[in-house]
């Protein structure tokens, strides 16, 4: 479905003059109010193809209805949401999951939507129908060279997937580990991912990174080959210049300092992409700020001062990705959210008083600091966030429009109720 941009400046008539009046409030106590619409218009973040059907856990799944039934679908949803927030230009790939079978086609497709290709995924955490070799024990950790090799191989398909339609990276995401104490030699299982790794990586084009991705546990229990940020900045310096480490939200053991870890890995110049979630418990994969909306402040808060401090592009820089399952969610709105949680939290980011915040520290002054980042994290900018998007011609509420618009009922008639995406 492509949205008619008419409509949706036909439905921000309706809501124009409520957001101007939140706008000139916002922009007489936000001096660096325009800088800041400005740079909000540029940030793009990559949606996942496997987050846009109903997700579900081990217990079950509840699938919803209007799911897309294949890749040209979940285009078509991420275009859909690129169209209301002007914020989702990117799609990135699972595969097997959504196998590009004619890689021309889908880039145009994509290019339809103004849609580019985030990175490509591959996928060793499960056996496909016709597999030779068992992930059972693990991939590229594998005791066996012939299970290692399949998913070396694996991955060097999936690299030239994204070739085909423009990607320039690809995410190691691996579950190998142990359940077990006695179970793994922790040394053997990180030199054979090591040296699997090893040949993925001879296989990236000259201008592709590798992004390594760490989970503390699960579906292995006792041990994770790529566990913590350590293993996997171990890994991604012993490969080279193209391999970085990629935090996922989600991937880390309770109360961890995730603004520490990145601003440290920042420091490294090994910190290369983000997964964007939120969680309670452990990899909840819920949505982006519901729960720790603080947290997502400081986080972001420490990406842009690394980022500045290196001269990185913020838009550019990193690879921004969400990866989140909506069980009881519909999908799109679950998405919407997201995105305008991580927009907020940027453009927090760009508020923070730095050189007053520098001050603090240097001074010791331990209440003022915590004043700058708490008043900065109470100032309302979601007026900013709008701004941005209506100037962009998406919406100004995007799932205000998104509902009265009957965008999902919609789909469902195209779709059916029976459709069910493929993805986790
Ligand atoms: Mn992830």
């Amino acid at each position: 479905m492509l949205l008619n941009k008419q409509r949706i400046a036909d439905s921000n008539s309706t809501v124009l003059a409520q957001h101007q009046r939140r706008l000139a409030f916002a922009q007489q106590e936000i001096e660096s109010a325009e800088a800041i619409i400005k740079k909000l218009m540029a940030f793009q973040v990559a949606i996942p193809s496997w987050a846009l059907g109903t997700g579900g856990t081990r217990f079950g799944r509840f699938a919803g209805a209007g799911e897309p039934r294949s890749l040209e679908e979940k285009i078509e949803d991420v275009g859909l949401l690129h169209a209301l927030n002007n914020s989702s230009g990117a799609i990135s790939l699972h595969i097997p999951w959504d196998i590009p079978e004619n890689g021309a086609a889908i880039k145009a497709l994509a290019a339809q939507h103004g849609l580019l290709f985030d990175a490509v995924n591959s996928n060793t955490f499960q056996n496909q129908p016709g597999q030779k070799e068992s992930y059972k024990f693990g991939s590229l950790q594998h005791v066996d060279k012939a299970v290692r090799k399949q998913a070396i191989d694996h991955n060097i398909e999936v690299i030239k997937h994204g070739v085909n339609l423009g990607s320039q990276s690809l995410t190691v995401w691996l579950a190998d580990g142990s359940c077990f104490p006695g179970q793994l030699n922790f040394r053997r299982a990180f030199e054979n991912t090591l040296e699997s790794l090893h040949e993925i990586y001879a296989a990236l084009p000259a201008d592709w990174k590798m992004f390594v991705e760490y989970k503390a546990f699960e579906p292995n229990f006792y041990s994770m080959t790529v566990g913590d940020w350590g293993q996997s900045l171990l890994y991604a310096t012993k490969l080279g210049s193209k391999a970085y480490t990629l935090v996922d939200l989600g991937h880390h053991l309770p109360n961890a300092n995730i603004e520490q870890i990145v601003a440290l890995l920042l420091m490294e110049g090994k910190l290369g992409g983000f997964h964007f979630n939120d969680s309670k418990y452990g990899d909840d994969d819920l949505t982006v700020g519901s729960i720790k909306p603080y947290q997502l402040f400081l986080i972001f808060n420490e990406l842009v001062e690394g980022m500045d401090a290196k001269g990185m592009d913020h838009t550019t820089g990193l690879g921004w990705m969400i990866d989140a399952s909506h069980n009881v969610k519909d999908p799109l709105e679950d998405l919407l959210q997201s995105v305008e949680a991580i927009m907020i939290a940027y453009a927090h980011a760009l508020l923070a008083d730095r050189k007053k915040l520098n001050e603090a520290q240097l001074n010791n002054d331990v209440t003022a600091a915590q004043e700058i980042l708490q008043s900065t994290f109470r100032t309302d900018v979601r007026a900013l966030v709008a701004e941005a998007r209506l100037r962009a011609g998406a919406a100004i509420d995007p799932i205000g429009f998104y509902r009265s618009q009957k965008i999902r009922e919609q789909l469902i008639a195209d779709r059916g109720t029976g459709s069910v995406a493929t993805g986790l």
